[in-house]
C-alpha cells in the first residue's frame, strides 16, 4: 500500500491532522492500534484553548463543541482558605472551552467515516523507516511520502529515531487521583486548590459531570481510595466557609503519573512527531492536548506547501518552530505545577514561597495577566 501521508494514532493529534489534509485534497491513512471504542471513551483532557477551538471549527468539526462545550472565561486559585478569582477574559480578551477530549476523538471518528477515508483501528504500527517512509505494521507495510508519528508517549514512531534524539526530562514524585462523578459541579468555574494536604482541582465536563482531581503519590493505588475517602479529601482540601462539595455516584476513577519531557528534533528524514509522541507536560497547566493540536497545525501547513510548492522549507523548520511553543508550555506547566502541588515532605520554606507566589498572582496585575495569557494560550511565541 502506498500513500501520501501515513498516520500513526488516531488521538487528537492524528486526526486532527488528517482532518486537515483531506480539506487540502492530500491523501491520507490512519492506522490506530486500539479499537474504536477503547479510543472514544479514553477519558482525558477537558480544557481547549480559544485557538484549539478555532482550529477545530474550521476544519468543520467543531458543531458539537459548539453546542455542549462550556464557554469559561476565568478560573479560581485558592489557599490560606480562600478562593481568588482569575478574571482571564478581561485580561487577555480570550476565553477556554471545557469539552471533553473523549467527545472530541468521537467527533473526529465520525466525521472521518462520514468521508469514508480509510482509518484502521486493531492494526499497531510496529516500526518506521524514517528514510524510506514505510510503516511496517501487522497486515504489511505502508509506504508514505510523510509518517507522521502521532501515536503518544508509549508509540513505535519515536523509539524508531531515538539514535537522532536528544530527550530532557523531569519526573514529579506525585501523581494525580482523578475521579469522573454524576453530579452537577459545585463551582461555576474551575478550582486550581493549594493545602497542606497536597492539590485538588475541580473541573467538569457538562452540567451534570464532575471531574475531580486529588495529588497523591506517584504510585497510588487506587484500590486504596474507596469513594467516601476521595469525597473526604476533597472536601478538606476545597473547604470554604459558605460553600457544599457535593457528592455523587463515582462512574469512573484512575491515577496518572506527571512527568515533563521533551524529545527533539521532533522529526528525522521522512518521518514527523507530533503531540506526547515527542513531548509530555504535567497536567496543571492544561497544554497536552493544546500542544498537539499546535503541533499539527504546523504540519498541516507545512506538508500542504510541500506538496503544492515542492519546497521544503516549512518542513525543513517544523521541530524548530514547534519548538518555541512546547518548551514555553512546558515552563508553564512546569511553574503551576511547582507553585501548587505539596512538596515532598512538606518543605516549610517551599510551602511560604508558593504561598506567597500565590498570593503575587492574586493580587498584582501583571503576575495575573501573566499567568491568564499562558493559560488561554499565547498567540505569538
Ligand atoms: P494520544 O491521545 O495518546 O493518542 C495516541 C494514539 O496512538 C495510538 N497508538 C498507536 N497506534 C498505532 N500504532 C502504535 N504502535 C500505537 N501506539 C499508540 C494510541 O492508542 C492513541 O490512540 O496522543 P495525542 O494525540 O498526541 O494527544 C495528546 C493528549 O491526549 C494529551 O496531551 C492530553 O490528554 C493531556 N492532558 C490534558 N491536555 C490539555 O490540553 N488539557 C487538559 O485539561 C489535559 N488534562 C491530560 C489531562 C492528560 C491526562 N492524562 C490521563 C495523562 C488530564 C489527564 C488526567
Ligand atoms: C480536566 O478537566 O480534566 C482538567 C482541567 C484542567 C487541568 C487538567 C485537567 O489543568
Amino acid at each position: 500500500m502506498r500513500t501520501q501521508v501515513g498516520i500513526v494514532g488516531a488521538g487528537p493529534a492524528g486526526l486532527t491532522l488528517a482532518r486537515l489534509l483531506e480539506l487540502e485534497g492530500i491523501e491520507t491513512v490512519v492506522l490506530e492500534s486500539r479499537d474504536r471504542e477503547y479510543c472514544e471513551h479514553r477519558i482525558r483532557a477537558g480544557v481547549l484553548e480559544q485557538r484549539s477551538a478555532e482550529l477545530l471549527r474550521d476544519a468543520g468539526v467543531g458543531d458539537r463543541m459548539d453546542r455542549e462545550g462550556i464557554v469559561h472565561g476565568g478560573i479560581n486559585l485558592q489557599f490560606d482558605g480562600e478562593r481568588h478569582h482569575l478574571p482571564m477574559a478581561e485580561l487577555t480578551g480570550r476565553t477556554i472551552l471545557l469539552y471533553g477530549q473523549t467527545e472530541l476523538v468521537k467527533d473526529l471518528i465520525a466525521a472521518r467515516v462520514d468521508s469514508g477515508l480509510p482509518l484502521h483501528f486493531d492494526c499497531a504500527a510496529e516500526r518506521v523507516d524514517p528514510e524510506q517512509g514505510v510503516i511496517h505494521h501487522a497486515g504489511g507495510t505502508l509506504e508514505c511520502d510523510v509518517v507522521a508519528g502521532c501515536d503518544g508517549f508509549h508509540g513505535v514512531c519515536r523509539q524508531s529515531i531515538a539514535a537522532e534524539l536528544r530527550v530532557v526530562e523531569r519526573d514529579y514524585p506525585f501523581g494525580w487521583l482523578g475521579i469522573l462523578a454524576a453530579v452537577a459541579p459545585s463551582m461555576d468555574e474551575l478550582v486550581y486548590a493549594h493545602h497542606e494536604r497536597g492539590f485538588a482541582l475541580l473541573s467538569l465536563r457538562s452540567p451534570q459531570l464532575s471531574r475531580y482531581y486529588l495529588q497523591v503519590s506517584h504510585d497510588e493505588d487506587v484500590a486504596d481510595w474507596p469513594d467516601e475517602r476521595i469525597w473526604e479529601e476533597l472536601r478538606v482540601r476545597t473547604a470554604l466557609d459558605g460553600w457544599t462539595l457535593h457528592d455523587g455516584p463515582v462512574l469512573e476513577k484512575g491515577v496518572t503519573g506527571m512527568r515533563s519531557f521533551v524529545a527533539s528534533p521532533m522529526q528525522h528524514g521522512r518521518l514527523f512527531l507530533a503531540g506526547d509522541a515527542a513531548h509530555i507536560v504535567p497536567p496543571t497547566g492544561a497544554k497536552g492536548l493544546n500542544l498537539a493540536l499546535a503541533d499539527v497545525r504546523l504540519l498541516a501547513e507545512a506538508i500542504v506547501h510541500h506538496v503544492r510548492t515542492g519546497s521544503r522549507d516549512l518542513l525543513d523548520a517544523y521541530s524548530r518552530t514547534c519548538l518555541r511553543r512546547v518548551w514555553r508550555a512546558e515552563h508553564f506547566s512546569w511553574w503551576m505545577t511547582s507553585m501548587l502541588h505539596l512538596p515532598p515532605g512538606g518543605d516549610p520554606f517551599d510551602l511560604e514561597l508558593q504561598r506567597s507566589q500565590l498570593r503575587y498572582v492574586v493580587t498584582s496585575d501583571a503576575a495575573a495577566r501573566s499567568l491568564a495569557e499562558n493559560y488561554v494560550g499565547l498567540e505569538n511565541v
